[in-house]
């Protein structure tokens, strides 16, 4: 098991802080309670480091309600790193803080510098294209960006949709092997994932759909045991992490790691 889209040596990770309360989200489902998702965040960063990876966790940062979220800054392959433009205008300053941290970690680091806009949580990487989903968040331009910046690394980009509604492409779905990808029924009927695998979402666990392959385990989140039945009966050995308050921001298992 070596390939680099679910094989990793590292992550990135970053602590919550108390601004989360002002954290985006689409609909007021509560305020997230603080002690709860640091509790869920220290067992999603144990969760990485059982599998033998090194996950550095960055100190929260207090001007960023959403920096828990760390992978809309930036997308990491194993030739470098590309820093996002997300277009969320409080988000956008988080790049700046996540780029020194890749900096010492990567030679090469390339920058997103718009006109476009893209957030991470809307690329998939597969073993054989990246896929980009069109998003309130990202655009066009910014993925035509991407695509000419990851071009001479030998990576395709193909652009896809997200559903109406959905926050990011990868809040519906996620990789779970080379060929395989979880999804919920509604983004898969879009037939983006023609060529792979598809499990789907048991009903009603939508929000299950959000998981993150990392070396041998599937992170998933916790509270959705139809969806955990079919994961286990493919054979996958997963981690439920609790994930409720992260949920009321709208984010999910891969929101909370940059992996590479
Ligand atoms: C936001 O709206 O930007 C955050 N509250 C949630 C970001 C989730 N990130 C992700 O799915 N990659």
């Amino acid at each position: 098991m070596t390939d680099p889209t679910y094989t990793f040596a590292r992550a990135i990770t970053r602590l919550p802080g108390a601004s989360i309360t002002a954290g985006l989200r689409a609909a007021d489902t509560g305020t997230p309670d603080l002690e709860r998702m640091r509790a869920d965040h220290a067992n999603y960063v144990a969760a990485l480091r059982e599998t033998g990876a090194e996950v550095i966790v960055l100190p929260p940062l207090e001007a960023f309600p959403d920096a828990v979220f760390v992978e809309d800054t930036a997308l990491c392959l194993p030739q470098g790193a590309v820093l996002m433009r997300p277009g969320a205008p409080s988000r956008l300053g988080e790049v700046a803080e996540m780029a020194p941290t890749l900096r010492a970690l990567y030679d090469e680091v390339l920058e997103i510098e718009g006109p476009g806009f893209i957030e991470g949580g809307d690329i998939l990487v597969t073993p054989k294209e990246i896929l980009v989903g069109l998003s309130s968040r990202t655009d066009r331009a910014g993925v035509e960006e991407l695509a000419a910046l990851v071009a001479p690394w030998r990576h395709a980009v193909r652009v896809v949709e997200t559903p109406p509604g959905v926050l990011h492409f990868k809040t519906d779905c996620s990789l779970l092997d080379g060929e395989t990808i979880l999804s919920t029924e509604r983004l898969a009927a879009s037939g983006c994932f023609e060529g792979y695998r598809v499990l789907h979402t048991a009903p009603g666990e939508e929000a299950a759909a959000n998981t993150i392959r990392f070396n041998r385990f599937v992170l998933m989140p916790a509270g959705f045991p139809g969806t955990a039945r079919r994961l286990r009966g493919a054979g996958y050995e997963l981690r439920e992490i609790g994930n409720a308050e992260c949920a009321k921001l709208d984010g999910g298992m891969s929101c909370l790691s940059l992996r590479f």
